[in-house]
């Protein structure tokens, strides 16, 4: 039988490599997207314009448990993908009021709304190396004590504890995915690894000279997103659920993904990076560094990108990209 499965979050990064992948395991998928999405399809689509024929879109808010509700009741999922969030870090410093808003009642609205009308949907809730914080211990696993350093990072242990408290009180089979930074060239702009390899392209073609950036000391374990949605299904196709790592193990600072990318280029970073005080976070996540064992071990998952794969890819996709609007222009 064809399974069908809901994703929040269709349009983000994540959510159109998702899409991808169960399309091509024969699955039915369905998306919810808000509303002003569909009134401008070309940019809030354009990374799922290729399948986007295939899916099946529901215009409903996460803000909104009656828009959910609604959907529920007509449509029912074996497995949903509980992606959407307000996601850039930055920005929750900025608004810390509405991340927590969103995060946390969207993903409470979620669960809830599943357990009145489909108690027997599986649920897969993206949670962060975030939750991390401040890290108790390196490399972090699944045991390893939360210390969030931002409103986003609080949301997503809250987040986490809901789903948690989901599966444990009503038997619920949900998971979550506690996933490090995975990047793409589908990666939002706003984000430091797409900063860098965007204007990297713009530099190289002539269009800017130099990328401010703020703490270049900062280190992530960076994966390619393509890996980590592989790992987001092999969650919700086990006999029961849990929470896993998803992490290369690896770690890399901003300054060692700027020297890649520039490379790749054939640039030398170090003429067009400035440090910029103004991209510098109130709290600093400084070492996030997964032990991603117990995936590697149950879900049978691994990576297969490593970080240069990724910064080239990266690189390469931007490169074109520019050269495209440039002979465009
Ligand atoms: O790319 P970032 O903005 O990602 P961050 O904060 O690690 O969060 C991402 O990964 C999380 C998984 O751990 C997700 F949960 C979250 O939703 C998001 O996808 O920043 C990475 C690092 C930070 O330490 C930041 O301080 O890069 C440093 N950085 C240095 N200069 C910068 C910049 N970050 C940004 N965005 N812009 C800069 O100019």
């Amino acid at each position: 039988m064809t399974r069908r499965a809901l994703i929040t979050g269709i349009t983000g990064q994540d959510g159109s490599y998702l899409a991808e992948h169960l399309l091509g395991l024969g699955y039915e998928v369905h998306g919810i997207v808000r509303r002003v999405a569909l009134e401008d399809p070309a940019r809030r689509f354009n990374r799922l314009a290729h399948v986007l024929e295939r899916l099946t879109i529901h215009p409903a808010s996460l803000e909104s448990y009656a828009s959910l509700f609604s959907i529920f009741s007509r449509h029912e999922f074996d497995e949903c993908y509980h992606l959407a969030a307000q996601s850039f870090v930055a920005e929750s410093f900025a608004d810390g009021f509405s991340t927590l808003n969103t995060n946390i009642n969207g993903t409470h609205y979620m669960l809830a709304a599943l357990r009145e009308l489909q108690p027997g949907c599986r649920f897969y809730f993206a949670g962060s190396s975030e939750m991390f914080g401040k890290v108790a211990e390196v490399p972090q696993n699944e045991e390893t004590r939360f210390h969030p350093r931002s409103p986003y990072g609080i949301s997503k242990v809250a987040g986490f504890d809901l789903t948690r408290n989901y599966r444990e009180a009503y038997g619920m089979f949900c998971a979550s995915g506690i996933l490090f930074n995975h990047e793409s060239p589908r990666r939002g702009f706003e984000f430091v690894t797409r900063k860098i390899t965007s204007t990297v392209a713009r530099i190289k073609a002539g269009l800017a000279d130099e990328l401010r950036l703020g703490n270049l000391d900062a280190r992530r374990d960076w994966g390619h997103a393509a890996d980590y949605v592989r790992a987001m299904r092999l969650m919700l196709v086990r006999d029961e659920s849990d929470d896993y790592v998803v992490a290369t193990g690896g770690t890399h600072t901003v300054r060692e993904f700027c020297e890649r990318a520039f490379a790749r280029a054939g640039l030398d970073w170090e003429r067009h990076v400035r440090v910029d005080e103004r991209f510098y976070r109130p709290a600093e996540v400084d070492l996030l560094v997964g032990d991603s064992s117990k995936a590697r071990r149950e879900l049978g998952w691994e990576p297969r990108y490593n970080f240069e794969q990724l910064v080239d890819e990266m690189v390469d996709a931007d490169l074109r990209a520019v050269m495209g609007d440039k002979k465009e222009a």
